[in-house]
């Protein structure tokens, strides 16, 4: 059976005291009414990370939202991956459509992100996703397959391991429009397709590929009941914790 993941994704949202709070909230509930088997990870603004870090316990897992290229230097207000890791991150989110959107990242900075990431011993959360216009031409399936192509395939295998995909369609992303079970099914299968010819059989099986995109306690059991969706990258709903502890219990 493959990994089952629930990440949640707060973007530039919550203050201080309000992230700690959510995490202690989240933290508190998986302690009294554990879940086995599934991993549950927290993406919280930068400056949260530490706090969130001494407060998530051992049922939750710590993710950046976005880390710089580089190791170290003069880039000013930028974070880099050593320095996520040595405050307690496990994975960092790359490639994000919001990133690619509003920060101008393309597959050329991602390919250097993603190495940046995996040197400092971070595991990357690589999103991909299509935007409504090329899903109304029918050009999903071969952008998705671009991007991973340019963005991710350069791996080894011994680093392409470290990874958890997200598919996440920009149409349904902080629109309330979620993607069908069955659109989402069909694109996750294809990304695994994608896997096997750039990897291996065994890599595809194995990846965990999370859907994102407007899921909510309402909708994650239908979409995590697919073959392929291992989980969910969560946006909105993560940012309450009722929302969030119902998705994770969504298996
Ligand atoms: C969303 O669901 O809105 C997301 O972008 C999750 O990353």
């Amino acid at each position: 059976m493959r990994r089952q993941i629930v990440a949640g994704n707060w973007k530039m949202n919550k203050t201080y005291p309000e992230a700690l709070a959510l995490v202690a909230e989240i933290a508190t509930d998986l302690q009294n009414n554990p879940v086995s088997g599934v991993e549950v990870i927290v993406a919280p603004p930068f400056p949260f990370l530490t706090g969130v870090n001494e407060s998530r316990g051992a049922n939750i897992q710590l993710a950046a939202q976005n880390c710089h290229q580089k190791e170290s230097g003069a880039y000013t207000g930028e974070v880099s991956a050593p320095m996520l890791k040595s405050v307690g991150c496990e994975y960092v989110i790359l490639g994000h459509s919001e990133r690619r959107q509003y920060f101008h990242e393309d597959n050329v900075l991602l390919e250097q992100k993603l190495k940046a990431a995996l040197d400092a011993g971070l595991k990357p959360i690589f999103c991909c996703g299509e935007s409504l216009e090329q899903r109304e031409q029918e050009i999903h399936f071969s952008y998705i397959a671009q991007q991973l192509k340019e963005g991710l395939f350069h791996l080894s295998n011994e680093e392409f391991d470290q990874v958890i995909i997200a598919y996440e369609p920009i149409w349904a992303i902080g629109t309330g429009r979620t993607a069908s079970s069955e659109q989402a099914q069909e694109m996750h299968e294809f990304i695994r397709e994608q896997v096997s010819r750039a990897y291996d059989a065994e890599a595809a099986l194995k990846t965990p590929i999370l859907y994102g995109g407007s899921c909510n306690a309402q909708n994650a059991k239908e979409l995590f009941a697919c073959k392929d969706v291992d989980g969910g990258l969560i946006g909105g709903a993560a940012l309450k914790s009722a929302d969030f502890l119902t998705i994770i219990r969504s298996f």
